[in-house]
C-alpha cells in the first residue's frame, strides 16, 4: 500500500486540514502518515480559537522516523502555523525526499486577497522558499499574488494571469495548479506542467465553502499517488471537490464552516478501491 506523509493543523472542530486529509486520502487506499503543526480548538474562522504550537515535536518525529527508515510515496504540506516550521519543513524535505517520490506544497496562508490571521507579511516570502523544494503548488490566486509579489485583483484578464503563472514558474515547482480562475466567462483552475498547460473548467457554484482547498489538495495528492499525471489528478480534485460542495448546497442542516465531504467520500473509495 503506498503511504503520504501530509503536514497541517489539527483544528479539533472545523472540517480543514487533517481533519479532511486523513479521511479523503485513507478512502483512496493510501496508508496517511501525518504530521500535526498545531492543535486549535477549532478553525481560525471561530473567533476565540486556542492555538497549540508544536513546532518542537516536529525535529523529533523527523529523527525518529529517519532512525527507522521510514519512506513515503508522497510528501504533502498544508497549513504550517511559522515560519520556524517552514524551516523545518525544509529540513524534512532534505531527509525523506527521494527518486521515487514527490513533494506537493499547499501553500496555505490567503485567500480573498488577504493573509490569514496568524501569519505576518514576512509569511509568504517564506512560504516560497518551501515553493521552490516542490514538485506540485497549488496556490489560490491570492496566495499566487503574494508568492509573486504581484498586485492582486479581483477582476482581470488573460495577460494578468499569463504574468503571475510566468512568475510561479520562476520559482521552481514543476507543476503549477492555480485554483479559482475566471477567464472569458468560465471558472476552474489552471494547470501547468514543464511541457503543457490546461485549463480545467467546471461550473462555478456561489458562496464561500471553507476547507475546500485542503480537499482538492488532499485528492491531487492522493490521485498523484495513484500514478495519475497532474492533469488527470487536478480533474479527479476538482469533480470531488465540486460534487463536495454540491452535497452541501443541498443540505438544509450543512455546518456553515465546513463541506459535507463525508457523503461524496464513495466516489473516492470506489474508483480506488477494487
Ligand atoms: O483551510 C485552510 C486552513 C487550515 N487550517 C486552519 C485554517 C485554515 C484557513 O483559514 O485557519 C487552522
Amino acid at each position: 500500500m503506498k503511504r503520504i506523509v501530509t503536514v497541517q493543523d489539527i483544528s479539533c472542530l472545523g472540517k480543514c486540514s487533517l481533519t479532511v486529509a486523513l479521511p479523503v486520502i485513507s478512502a483512496m487506499g493510501i496508508e496517511t502518515s501525518i504530521i500535526p503543526t498545531a492543535v486549535l480548538s477549532a478553525h481560525t474562522i471561530f473567533e476565540g480559537h486556542t492555538f497549540r504550537d508544536l513546532t518542537n515535536d516536529i525535529p523529533k518525529i523527523d529523527e525518529h522516523w529517519k532512525k527507522e527508515g521510514f519512506t513515503f510515496d508522497a510528501i504533502y504540506t498544508g497549513y504550517l502555523g511559522s515560519q520556524k516550521q517552514i524551516e523545518l519543513m525544509l529540513d524534512f524535505f532534505n531527509d525523506f525526499k527521494s527518486e521515487n517520490n514527490f513533494i506537493l506544497v499547499d501553500p496555505v496562508m490567503a485567500d480573498g486577497g488577504e493573509l490569514y490571521d496568524n501569519f505576518n507579511s514576512e509569511f509568504p516570502s517564506k512560504m516560497r522558499m518551501l515553493c521552490e523544494k516542490a514538485d506540485v503548488i497549488t496556490p489560490n490566486l491570492t496566495e499566487a499574488c503574494l508568492l509573486t509579489e504581484s498586485e492582486y485583483k479581483n477582476k482581470y484578464d488573460e495577460k494578468y494571469i499569463d504574468d503571475i503563472i510566468f512568475k510561479l514558474s520562476e520559482i521552481g515547482a514543476k507543476n503549477i495548479v492555480l485554483k479559482g480562475i475566471e477567464l472569458n466567462g468560465r471558472y476552474g483552475i489552471i494547470c501547468q506542467s514543464e511541457k503543457e498547460r490546461r485549463y480545467i473548467t467546471h461550473e462555478k457554484l456561489q458562496g464561500t465553502f471553507y476547507g475546500t482547498g485542503d480537499i482538492f489538495a488532499s485528492v491531487l495528492t492522493g490521485a498523484m499517488t495513484r500514478g495519475e499525471s497532474v492533469f488527470e489528478a487536478a480533474n479527479t480534485a476538482a469533480d470531488f471537490t465540486l460534487e463536495c460542495i454540491k452535497l452541501t448546497v443541498k443540505d438544509e442542516d450543512s455546518r456553515f464552516y465546513g463541506v459535507n465531504f463525508e457523503e461524496a467520500l464513495p466516489l473516492l473509495t470506489n474508483k480506488y478501491i477494487k
